[in-house]
């Protein structure tokens, strides 16, 4: 028995443009300071044929050095055309011909990948779209060993900005799942909404979330490395731990001290055995400023410690009775909360 298998492709003419076959992007055409535009047209509403399927891919491959800025722009027509979406960090959304509201761009950062599903059914009804993909430059930064005894690891994203690229990037590797809080500063957290986080390295992303699904939670990965992008020149202090350090805590955050700024930060014990821990860091120099602690509790068993809070950590300071201010020439150290409800300030030294 002979099975003849007859594809015949027909090639509709819709206006005086041919119908998409899927031509995905090239690799050529991914280099930086390039706009492709897809299915073709230079950014307008292009034409899909009926029955049509196709999944674009759109990635920016580590070797290109190039992050991209995706435009999707929706003109469906058909009740039962869509267009499905789904991002770098796996968040997906369907498109109709009603839905209004569409992200004025989506992001695809260095070595990650996002695809835009494009439906028509059956009947030709009219429907149109464009997705439009600049590719800029994404400069991965370094590859940074977790220290560990009592270094505190500690970095500031926007000490990697360099007036050229979209992204900057900063990977720590370690020897376990590493904990990463945002270091919050007087003027409250980083507001970015173009900034990532990858569970892995660049080149091996086990997850990728948006900055600000993650920031406000604490944020464990499950590989061994953490990968951070910025896209903002504003200050973008983190605080890594290795989890083993930070899953002692039922609360653990850290602070970015700045001088003449006094900021504010309140602990409590919220039930008996309730351990907290705030790293407090002097990203720009040493010298930090305990200026005032407010006890609010009948007892207090809080300390300040060196480095971060570890079995290696040695008592700097008992907070029950401490006189302020209180000078550490220090760049960093952490407060532990054994059982105490109360708030103090810091500040960088002034130099
Ligand atoms: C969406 O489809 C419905 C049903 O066919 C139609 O009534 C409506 O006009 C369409 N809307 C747009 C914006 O095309
Ligand atoms: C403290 O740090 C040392 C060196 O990094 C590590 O071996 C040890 O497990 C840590 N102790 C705790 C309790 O996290
Ligand atoms: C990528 O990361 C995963 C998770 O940490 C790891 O299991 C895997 O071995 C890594 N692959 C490579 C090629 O490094
Ligand atoms: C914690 O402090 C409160 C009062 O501040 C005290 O009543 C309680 O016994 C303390 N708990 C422990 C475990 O020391
Ligand atoms: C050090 O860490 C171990 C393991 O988590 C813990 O059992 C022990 O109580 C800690 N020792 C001190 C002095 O904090
Ligand atoms: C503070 O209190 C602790 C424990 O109660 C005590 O060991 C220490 O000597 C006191 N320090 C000062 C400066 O009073
Ligand atoms: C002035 C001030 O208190 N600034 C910040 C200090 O840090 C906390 C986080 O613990 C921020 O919420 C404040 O905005």
């Amino acid at each position: 028995m002979y099975l003849t298998t007859t594809v015949v492709l027909i090639l509709a003419i819709i206006g005086g443009t041919v119908a998409l076959d899927c031509t995905q992007i090239l690799d050529s055409e991914i280099r930086i300071g390039n706009t492709v535009f897809i299915p073709g047209g230079s950014g307008e509403l292009q034409p899909i044929p009926a029955n049509f399927n196709c999944v674009y891919t759109i990635k920016a491959p580590i070797y290109t050095g190039t992050a991209a800025i995706v435009t999707l722009k929706n003109g469906l027509r058909g009740v039962n055309d869509y267009i499905l979406v789904t991002e770098q960090d796996g968040h997906t959304k369907t498109i109709y011909n009603r839905t209004t509201g569409i992200p004025d761009h989506y992001t695809v950062i260095t070595a990650a990948e996002m695809t835009i599903q494009v439906v028509t059914r059956s009947v030709f009804m009219g429907s149109k779209f464009s997705i439009t993909v600049q590719y800029q430059s994404s400069n991965v930064g370094p590859n940074i060993q977790m220290k560990t005894g009592g270094d505190m690891n500690f970095f500031d994203l926007s000490t990697l900005r360099d007036g050229r690229s979209l992204f900057n990037s900063v990977t720590f590797v370690g020897t376990e799942p590493i904990f990463m809080s945002l270091a919050i500063g007087p003027n409250g957290a980083l507001d970015c909404w173009d900034c990532f986080v990858v569970d892995g390295t660049v080149s091996n992303q086990t997850r990728v979330y948006r900055l600000d699904d993650i920031s406000m939670r604490p944020f464990v990965t499950t590989s061994n490395a953490i990968t951070i992008f910025t896209s903002v020149d504003d200050f973008f202090g983190v605080v890594l731990n290795p989890v083993s350090e930070s899953s002692k805590f039922q609360s653990l955050y850290s602070l970015a001290t700045v001088p003449v700024e006094d900021n504010e930060s309140a602990m409590r014990t919220f039930y008996p055995g309730f351990l907290g821990a705030a790293e407090v860091v002097n990203f720009d120099s040493t010298g930090i400023i305990m200026s005032r602690v407010t006890i609010m509790s009948p007892t207090c068993e809080a300390y300040v410690v060196s480095g971060p809070p570890n079995n290696s950590s040695t008592v700097l300071l008992d907070l029950s009775n401490a006189t302020m201010p209180h000078n550490f020439d220090l760049k960093y150290f952490s407060v532990i909360n054994k059982n105490c409800t109360f708030e103090f300030e810091v500040r960088s030294y002034n130099d």
